[in-house]
């Protein structure tokens, strides 16, 4: 498998409880390099666009409210297969329904405090490295 980019996100509710270090642990572990990052605490504009895809949705004034809540660590993680083995690092977007292990299943509250976020395709992965890093802030390894 080539190798390939992905954004990651750990969420207000991680970062809240110092498991920044602990799930970037995970991601090393798994052969996941990171080659971009920086601590932001978005601003409602920046999250409403990021999420744009789900502006419609019944849960997104909540969603783009969780995310502005407290500062977030954004990420470009590099590697064999990276989108969907940092997927599968993440676990299901309910905690609940996360398998035992994953990051979702072992910090995540709930549906909307889930700890982390991950592109979801190799088209999402382009637009949201895109949407927070330029080219010059990616260093590849
Ligand atoms: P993902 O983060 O696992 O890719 P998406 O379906 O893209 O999941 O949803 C984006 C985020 O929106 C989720 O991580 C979660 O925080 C929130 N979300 C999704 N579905 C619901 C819901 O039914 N209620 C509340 N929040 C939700």
């Amino acid at each position: 498998m080539a190798s390939q980019r992905t954004l990651s996100i750990v969420k207000p509710d991680a970062v809240a409880k110092n498991a920044i270090g602990e799930i970037i642990s995970r991601f090393e572990k798994a052969g996941l390099k990171v080659v971009a990052a920086k601590m932001l605490h978005l601003s409602k504009e920046q999250a409403e666009g990021f999420y744009a895809e789900h502006k419609d949705r019944g849960f997104f004034g909540d969603l783009v409210g969780f995310m502005t809540s407290g500062p977030v660590l954004v990420q470009v993680l590099e590697g064999d297969d990276a989108i969907v083995k940092n997927r599968d690092l993440m676990g299901a977007t309910n905690p609940q329904e996360a398998a035992p292990g994953t990051i979702r299943a072992d910090f995540a509250q709930s549906i909307d405090a889930n700890a982390v976020h991950g592109s979801d395709s190799p088209e999402s992965a382009e637009r949201e490295i895109a949407y927070f890093f330029g080219s010059d802030e990616i260093c590849p390894r």
